[in-house]
């Protein structure tokens, strides 16, 4: 049995917890803590079997469980601060599964993260490494000035596909075939979050956005981009992979892949980037337990999910370029 300890003000009351309960053992509250949210309450302790899904799931890290003497505990590698994130919004996890990858490499020293303009521009904020701001769409080349000045640093950017798959365009194709030793974090949510929803160019096939109200018209905007399978194309790029956070089972997947990135910078080989399929409650007008199910039905069949260049086939070494 689990005991699952929630820090109720620290919730922004999206209730993925609740929803990815196995047990069904939170609901949410009827009062409103601190910050003006309704939170989650342990309504059935005894039926936790411990499966720490509510800690995966968290956006805010205000969710731990306690489970055959090991309590689970937000990662060194992230700093005590509330996000300023949208409820329900997953940046708040893929920020945790870096963190978490870091600490488990034990680099957080030697690790500078090079934050986006986006909904993201305050990563500096909260990870616990040395960070560093860049302008919009420019998060690579800052990163590929910090590794090729300190090649002993590990150097990953932190992007949204505004950032790095339309302004960034450029720096994305030239950085990854360059091969520079960096690690990119890259977060799509098929749109632009925090200019008010506007298409993207991974805004699906008729999807709504601000600036498409009747949904994009490939006729005029043409398709999404597919980031990875265009990179695959290109012979220097050691580790491609892209996953989603939209449930507790995909969160697994994509703290190994997160983690494997990052593996491939310690060890030296050339440039890694994971694709990250991610929620914007706000922007898809949706509820977020809603964008999670939105994302698995609508994103995960164009923007199909697994290692597109994987450490055994994929690595090309120094000496071979
Ligand atoms: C040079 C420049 N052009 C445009 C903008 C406006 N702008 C800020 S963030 C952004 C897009 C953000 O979308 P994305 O990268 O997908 O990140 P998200 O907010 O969705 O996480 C844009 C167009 C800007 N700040 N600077």
């Amino acid at each position: 049995m689990g005991t699952v300890l929630i820090e109720k003000d620290r919730c922004k009351g999206c209730g993925l917890c609740v929803q990815a309960c196995p047990s069904h053992v939170l609901a949410m509250s009827h009062e409103i803590n601190t910050r003006g949210y309704f939170f989650p309450l342990v309504e059935h302790p005894d039926d936790c079997n411990g499966c720490r899904y509510c800690v995966l799931v968290c956006p805010d890290v205000a969710v731990q469980v306690e489970h055959k003497g090991k309590t689970t505990a937000a990662p060194e590698a992230l700093n005590d601060l509330s996000m300023h994130y949208c409820p329900g919004c997953t940046h708040g996890v893929i920020h945790r599964l870096v963190a978490e990858a870091i600490d488990a490499l034990g680099i957080r020293e030697r690790t500078v993260g090079v934050a986006p303009v986006g909904c993201s521009v305050l990563a500096y904020e909260y990870f616990n490494c040395d960070m560093h701001e860049a302008s919009h769409g420019r998060a690579m080349a800052v990163a590929t000035g910090i590794k090729r000045g300190r090649p002993d640093l590990i150097v990953f950017s932190y992007q949204g596909d505004g950032d790095l798959a339309s302004i960034g365009m450029a720096e994305t194709i030239h950085t990854a075939n360059r091969g520079e030793k960096i690690t990119v974090i890259f977060v799509n949510n098929a749109i632009y979050g925090m200019t008010g929803g506007q298409m993207a160019p991974t805004t699906l096939p008729g999807q709504v956005a601000s600036t498409c109200p009747l949904g994009r018209d490939v006729a005029l905007a043409g398709y999404p981009i597919r980031i990875v399978e265009l990179l695959k194309e290109l012979r220097t790029p050691a580790y491609l992979a892209r996953v989603s956070v939209h449930d507790p089972k995909a969160i697994i997947q994509a703290r190994k892949a997160i983690k494997t990135a990052f593996q491939h910078q310690v060890a030296g080989t050339c440039f890694s980037l994971v694709e990250i399929l991610s929620t914007c409650p706000t922007g898809w007008g949706l509820m977020p337990y809603e964008a999670c199910g939105w994302l698995a039905e609508h994103m995960i069949p164009y923007y199909p999910l697994g290692e597109f260049k994987n450490p055994e086939q994929g690595v090309v070494k120094e000496t071979e370029r």
